[in-house]
């Protein structure tokens, strides 16, 4: 019998803890605590101690599938690879879209963009960061010239106050929400604002229930409150800002004070004030913020206001302070620096720029050069463009993502990916999203493969391979490569280790430049921006200046707008989805893990005692919920903790398929879904009579 210990990243949220995999006769049997990490210091969630349970779960894809008709065969992987080679070859570079995964490795994530780019020389390359922080890449660039979270995780702990707005921390970040509760226990004040009495509100001072789809009202009301108590920071504001002027008048209008304000949200004004006093007179004040923010028609918005009462206050720059935009998925950051978007290559260069286009082109040597220096679809446009009768796009390879559970509008995903004249899916479980494609490629998971991903805080770690993939599968590079090969590049994807890929990954994305496959393989990682090889990395930005080339921070006048699909009469209820602290979205992974699918294993919806007794709905009743565009059955669940009026349903079960439908694509710079507001009405369920 031999027993090891590998230490790795736990695969799924963005925290990025480490932990140890127990292996086992070639089996990962369990895990176990790995202290030396700053991030997690031997503390995992419920998903990371369980996540030995989804690696060996029997039914791991471990051979190449390949549809006949209606039915999927079996096939290995030289005639799978040469089928797909000899497919992807037949179209012309804009009828083809290839879609990356933010559950993947750095590596893996960098060939499938120089696959995308060089081999398949298309344009039209993302990944699901659209759906989750397009609204913060673009409001805090704007804002700061860079769109990355601020501070770092164990830096929350030193913060005076917290305010917690759109991020339910303690369950979606919950070893970020330890740095809160160490904070509190030191005395600092925690704040959060959210329409539902979440875990992280418990561990608050003061709980603002708010509507959803007020954010701005609220953040400008404080912000007026402030100023006009004279809280602000006069000092950082004029050394280091522009446009405070035109964001002071704004705020100071009479529609934002507390009263007004505080009713339109459906808050009292006090707590409006106090917050405003607590956030002012801080000496070190952070935001935690989340899809709450990001996920509605006004996102932009919603990210340039945070970003306006944290220069207001001078929070920029120092230990204890920042705007913390927690990230998703475990490398949704990494996805992003390595270029995985239709805009931007590595290290966020505009595809547009010719001098990195050049530089790209000569460092890959493709004799037949890359894509076209023109930004291509982003995953929204590319389902809307396969609406048309005939799309121009024609064929997609999507690399771990499952878009029918997870894009708004599941009916046109299907519709879309049916339309495909071929479709390459590449996921370690069968999803739901297989069941469209003609090819179906075995991936390793994170327990099988060497590389790195980088969490919310920018911190470049390590995964580590610990046991053999199951069956004939492969790891996401591996299989890139490959097929690289068969289609005549053979060359340009020559590495002998996953090292290698990550040393070409560093010397094109500058805020890696500085990186090491030594430096980053110890406990923490290194965080970027690591420019020099003598630098040891940067876990707080902007102490001295901004990213933008004159070092300033840029205030953005907002005002408050309306949700798109506000109730009325006939749909009276405000709709919400989000997570359960035991689910990792749409579930292919936690799903398989008894301990946790033991917990939770079907959707449901949260309503207010009040409203349900008004409905005559009772806990555990099935009841019908309606949209404007659709209904679905489940049962209720009759919980306190829900604002009077609203409801919610967790995103990880395949009812919310249908609870998808319902919610209202895009706004249109970032073209993100409104996920968080839709309008609804519900019932008790009555079976039709005859
Ligand atoms: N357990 C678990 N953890 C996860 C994930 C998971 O699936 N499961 N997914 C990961 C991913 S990809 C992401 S993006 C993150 C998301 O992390 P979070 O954003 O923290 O998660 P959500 O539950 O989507 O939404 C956060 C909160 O926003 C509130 N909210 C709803 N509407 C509004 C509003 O209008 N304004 C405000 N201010 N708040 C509102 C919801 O009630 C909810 O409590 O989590 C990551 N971590
Ligand atoms: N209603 C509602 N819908 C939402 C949201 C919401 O708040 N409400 N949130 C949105 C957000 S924030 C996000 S990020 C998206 C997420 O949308 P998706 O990215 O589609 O969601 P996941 O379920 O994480 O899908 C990832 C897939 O990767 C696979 N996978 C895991 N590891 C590997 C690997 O190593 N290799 C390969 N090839 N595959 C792997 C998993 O099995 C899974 O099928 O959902 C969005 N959808
Ligand atoms: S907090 Fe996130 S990274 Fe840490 S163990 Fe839980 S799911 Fe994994
Ligand atoms: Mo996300």
């Amino acid at each position: 019998m031999t027993f090891t210990q590998i230490t790795t990243t736990c695969p799924y949220c963005s925290t990025g803890c480490s932990l140890n995999l127990m292996v086992e006769n070639g089996k990962v049997i369990g895990t176990a605590p790995y202290y030396r990490s700053p991030v997690n210091e031997g503390r995992l969630c419920q998903k990371g101690t369980y996540c030995h349970q989804f690696i060996s779960n029997p039914d791991r894809l471990k051979k190449p599938l390949l549809r006949k008709g209606d039915i999927f065969y079996e096939t290995d992987w030289d005639a799978a690879l040469d089928f797909i080679a000899k497919k992807l070859s037949s179209y012309k570079p804009d009828e083809l879209a290839l879609l990356t995964s933010a559950r993947c490795s750095n590596e893996d994530n960098y060939l499938a963009m120089k696959f995308a780019r060089g081999v398949l020389k298309t344009r039209h390359i993302d990944h699901c960061a659209r759906l989750c922080h397009s609204a913060t890449m673009v409001g805090l660039f704007l804002a700061f010239g860079c769109n990355a979270m601020t501070n770092s995780i164990p830096d929350i702990s030193e913060s005076d106050c917290i305010l917690c707005l759109g991020s339910n921390t303690l369950e979606q970040h919950p070893l970020v929400g330890r740095q809160i509760i160490k904070a509190r226990s030191r005395g600092a004040h925690v704040i959060t604002a959210d329409p539902r009495f979440t875990p992280t509100a418990v561990q608050s001072d003061l709980f603002i229930q708010f509507y959803s789809g007020s954010d701005v009202l609220l953040l400008n009301s404080i912000m007026g409150e402030i100023i006009r108590n004279n809280w602000h920071d006069e000092s950082f504001i004029t050394e280091r800002t522009s446009h405070f002027e035109a964001v002071k008048k704004v705020v100071l209008q009479r529609r934002y004070n507390p009263e007004i304000a505080g009713d339109l949200c459906g808050v009292s004004p006090d707590l409006i004030r106090k917050t405003a006093e607590w956030i002012g007179k801080a000496d070190k004040c952070t935001i935690l913020y989340a899809m709450g923010i990001t996920q509605q028609t006004t996102g932009i918005d919603n990210v340039k206001s945070i970003a306006n009462l944290m220069m207001l206050t001078g929070n920029i720059g120092r230990p204890g302070t920042g705007v913390n935009a927690l990230r998703g998925q475990n490398n949704v950051q990494g996805a992003c620096d390595v270029g995985c978007l239709p805009n931007l290559f590595p290290g966020y260069k505009p595809v547009t720029d010719g001098t990195a286009h050049r530089k790209l082109s000569k460092l890959w040597g493709f004799p037949d050069g890359i894509c076209e220096p023109h930004e291509g679809y982003d995953i929204n446009i590319m389902f809307e463009h396969l609406r048309s009768a005939s799309p121009d796009i024609k064929a997609m390879y999507l690399i771990g993502e499952n878009p029918v559970v997870s894009e708004p509008n599941p009916a046109i995903i299907i519709d879309g990916l049916k339309k495909l004249d071929f479709l390459v899916v590449q996921d370690i479980f069968f999803t739901e999203t297989c069941q469209y494609a003609d090819v179906v490629l075995p991936a390793a998971c994170f327990a099988e493969k060497d590389g790195t991903q980088t969490n919310t805080e920018r911190r470049v770690q390590r995964i580590r391979k610990a046991v053999d993939p199951p069956g004939e599968s492969k790891s996401d590079y591996e299989i890139i490569t490959a097929l690289a090969s068969k289609m005549g590049y053979g060359e340009q994807f020559k590495y002998t280790s996953v090292k290698d890929i990550f040393e070409e990954m560093c010397s094109v994305i500058p805020q890696y430049q500085g990186m090491t496959w030594d430096k980053i393989d110890k406990p923490g990682g290194v965080c970027w921006p690591c420019e020099e090889l003598d630098q040891p990395g940067t876990p707080i930005l902007y102490s001295e200046h901004f990213a933008h080339p004159d070092g300033k921070g840029v205030f953005y006048p907002v005002e408050w707008k309306e949700p798109s699909d506000l109730p009325d009469k006939n749909f009276p209820f405000r709709l919400t989805t989000g997570r359960l602290i035991w689910h990792m979205q749409s579930g292919t992974m936690t799903r398989r893990c008894k301990n946790l699918n033991d917990e939770v294993h079907e959707g449901y919806l949260e309503i207010n005692p009040e409203d349900a007794k008004r409905l005559k709905i009772r806990n555990e009743d099935l009841i019908t919920v309606s949209f404007r565009k659709g209904s679905l059955v489940c049962k209720a669940r009759v919980i306190q903790d829900i604002k009077v009026g609203t409801a919610f349903i967790p995103l990880h079960f395949i009812e919310r398929v249908t609870a998808n439908l319902a919610l209202n694509s895009s706004e249109p710079l970032p073209y993100i879904s409104e996920y968080k507001v839709a309008a609804i009405s519900i019932k008790k369920f009555q079976v039709e009579k005859r």
